[in-house]
């Protein structure tokens, strides 16, 4: 089991608008995500730099590797994309945190 860590960008005035699609995930996006492994997956918000930061376990970090091309996570991030940092290929530009402490 791994722990994975990241920071993704909000656009301003959308902290509502984020909240309320995640808690109204697709089910099959949601599916998806327990499939490839993914558990205890949570999104905090730093309001002051909109910062978001997300955190997971990852049974086997292998089986993310081609989540990017998969159409429902495609999908999710074209419905994101106008509320948050994206790359050219419309996923959120995400930024690998590196683990310094851990509390069992
Ligand atoms: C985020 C972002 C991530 C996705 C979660 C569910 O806003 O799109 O890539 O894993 O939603």
């Amino acid at each position: 089991m791994s722990r994975i860590a990241m920071k993704m960008q909000l656009f301003k005035g959308f902290e509502e608008e984020y909240k309320r699609r995640h808690t109204a995930i697709w089910p099959e996006l949601k599916a998806l995500l327990k499939e490839r492994g993914i558990s205890q997956y949570s999104i905090w918000l730093d309001e002051e730099t909109l910062t978001l930061f997300a955190c997971f376990y990852s049974e086997d970090p292998e089986l993310l590797d081609d989540l990017p091309e998969h159409e429902v996570m495609k999908k999710w991030w074209t419905y994101m994309k106008d509320i948050m940092a994206t790359n050219a290929d419309e996923s959120p530009v995400s930024v690998p945190l590196k683990e310094v402490f851990y509390l069992e």
